[in-house]
């Protein structure tokens, strides 16, 4: 196997074994961002497609998903920081019914790397906790992530609820389940302040930049 192939079998496999020397290995040739949206999400990707076929049961998926966290936390360090000043604060959350955290938490990494303050919400955050915690803290904008088909919906709903408890944050929503049209249909229309839809944590981070501008 190629060093690509093998990084993407541990997070098939779910196993660590040789993972260590061999993201090392990546990091000569590849920046650590680009370790992470080539060769580990390819094998999150086939960890998908073998999991939707029944080939794989929930318990190896977390196994997959414990070896991503783990190479994440590995690479984190190695990823550029801009920490001038503070830039502005955001805060995240995976919406209500939804324990996918992978994508939110890389979102958390590449924007605190990058001169934000996060306030990590978790998984599973309804919106009555998300309304608070805009009021307690004040964000700049508030992130959502959502990996199932019902986030979405849950999105609608979550900006809906934050809409008449009268927040005008700007938002920002990402995650495998939504698509920029869902967004400008769907989301946008039941909210009184900014909707953005970010594709990735890159483009995550691209819009908040051009949101504190
Ligand atoms: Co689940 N799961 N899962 N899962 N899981 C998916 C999402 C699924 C597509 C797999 C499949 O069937 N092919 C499917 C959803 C189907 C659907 O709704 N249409 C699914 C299912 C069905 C389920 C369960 C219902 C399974 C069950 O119990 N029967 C269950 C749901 C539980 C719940 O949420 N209530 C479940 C559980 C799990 C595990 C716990 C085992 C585990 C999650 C562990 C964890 O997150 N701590 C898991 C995993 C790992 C996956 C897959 C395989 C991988 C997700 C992942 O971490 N990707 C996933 C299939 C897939 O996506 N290929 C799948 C890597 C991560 C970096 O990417 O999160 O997409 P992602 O983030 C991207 C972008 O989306 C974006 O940036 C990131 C890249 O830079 N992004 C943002 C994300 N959030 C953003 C926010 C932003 C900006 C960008 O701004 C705020």
């Amino acid at each position: 196997l190629t060093l690509e192939e093998r990084l993407a079998s541990y997070v098939v496999e779910g196993t660590k074994e040789g993972l260590l020397p061999d993201l090392e290995e990546a990091l000569k040739r590849y920046s650590a961002l680009e370790v992470i949206n080539g060769p580990l999400m390819a094998g999150m990707e086939e960890v998908g497609r073998l999991f939707n076929n029944n080939e794989l049961i929930v318990a190896e998926v977390l196994q997959s998903a414990e070896v991503m966290k783990a190479s994440v936390a590995y690479l984190e360090q190695f990823m550029e920081k801009n920490e001038t000043s503070v830039k502005g604060k955001i805060l995240l959350a995976t919406v209500k019914g939804d324990v996918h955290d992978i994508g939110k938490n890389l979102v958390e990494i590449i924007l605190s790397n990058n001169g934000y303050r996060i306030i990590n919400l978790g998984i599973k955050v309804p919106p009555d906790r998300i309304i608070e915690a805009c009021r307690e803290e004040l964000p700049d904008a508030v992130g959502l992530s959502g990996l199932l088909v019902k986030s979405a919906q849950q999105m609608v709903t979550t900006a809906q609820d934050l809409r008449n408890a009268g927040i005008e944050v700007p938002i920002m929503v990402g995650g495998a389940a939504l698509t920029r049209k869902f967004t400008r249909t769907r989301i946008r229309p039941e909210y009184n302040g900014l909707v953005l839809y970010a594709k990735d944590a890159m483009d995550g981070l691209d819009l908040a930049n051009k949101l504190m501008d």
